[in-house]
């Protein structure tokens, strides 16, 4: 009846940008993703048989119901899977800076999936639990599974699916997030994909780019080889965000100061400091590197940012039950 699970939020090196079906969110390309150790969401789920509709708080505020689409679509999902029509109060607490491209919505809709399913009942194995925080946003996807994770586009709902590729890191493989603005988006994820989808040119030689990226990814995790881990992503992050500049209307995620973490990075690069970037939708940069290299790297981060914009993650779980 009430139940309450931890999701970690991840940071994608070959990046999901792109749907074939909004419903069931099947994505156009496989995709691949680091889930994080210190951005995570809490959310208990608890059945209510007086209630008339699903309650949600996040962060202690009352959600409006005209703003729950995509909860309702997990939940929806839950009852029709447990066979059971009662409403749930659902109470949600992040520890991610919501809205910055650290991507909230996987962590909340991983924890939302798993908690929500235990609370009806239902036995999940990760993997459908992964389908159904597919059904709540992309890279929730992924969020099922800790360390290393590959999000399998499959042909539909059974065959996509997330798969751990390596759930404990063994080697040393971290980020640093350079918070360069925590406030909301102007441009949606959704909004934003569906838009590069329909308009950019470029969309095809996309698809033909991830599977590449995908198959080299592989072989660099399998070596251990994190400056190949780490060009790779890199590479496919600057074509992702290109996507964005020629979609029609063209647009950016990127913002003055993700130009000069990017600038920087190349300059630590050139003094044969190994570091690379990567963003997501959102102007915050993250930086990938070899964990023995942290303290060197935080330095030089930290004479260009604010230290106290610079976050260490290493790598985190998948989803647990609290
Ligand atoms: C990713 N991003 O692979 C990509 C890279 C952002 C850039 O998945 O529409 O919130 O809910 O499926 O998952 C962010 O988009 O989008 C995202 P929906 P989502 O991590």
């Amino acid at each position: 009846m009430k139940a309450t699970a931890r999701a970690h939020t991840n940071i994608a090196l070959v990046k999901y940008w792109g749907k074939r079906d909004q419903e069931l969110i099947l994505p156009q390309t496989d995709s691949l993703s680091l889930t994080l150790d210190p951005f995570y969401t809490d959310t208990t789920v608890e059945i209510d048989p007086t209630l008339a509709a699903d309650q949600l708080s996040i962060d202690g505020n009352q959600v409006d119901p005209s703003k729950m689409g995509k909860v309702e679509r997990v939940m929806d999902t839950i009852r029709s899977w447990s066979q059971q029509n009662h409403f749930a109060r659902i109470t949600s607490t992040n520890h991610v800076p919501m809205s910055a491209g650290l991507a909230s919505s996987a962590s909340a809709f991983a924890a939302l999936a798993a908690a929500g399913a235990k609370a009806y009942g239902l036995q999940l194995a990760r993997r459908d639990l992964s389908r159904l925080a597919r059904r709540g946003s992309g890279s929730a996807t992924r969020s099922i599974f800790g360390g290393l994770v590959q999000w399998h586009r499959g042909h539909d709902d059974q065959s996509s699916y997330a798969e751990p590729i390596m759930e404990k890191l063994d080697f040393g493989l971290e980020m640093i997030a350079i918070l360069v603005d925590t406030s909301a988006k102007k441009v949606s994820s959704r909004g934003g994909m569906q838009l590069t989808v329909k308009t950019s040119p470029f969309y095809k030689a996309w698809k033909e780019v991830v599977q590449t990226d995908m198959s080299n990814m592989l072989a660099a995790i399998k070596d251990k080889n994190i400056n190949a881990i780490g060009h790779i992503a890199q590479e496919n992050a600057l074509r992702m965000h290109a996507l964005t500049l020629s979609a029609d209307p063209g647009f950016t995620y990127f913002d003055g100061d993700t130009i000069k973490a990017m600038h920087l990075i190349d300059d630590l690069q050139a003094a044969g400091i190994n570091c690379y970037y990567t963003m997501d939708a959102g102007p915050n940069v993250k930086v990938l590197y070899d964990r023995r290299d942290r303290s060197l790297i935080l330095q030089r981060l930290g004479d260009v940012f604010n230290p106290d914009r610079l976050v260490v993650a290493s790598a985190g779980p998948g989803v647990t039950y609290l």
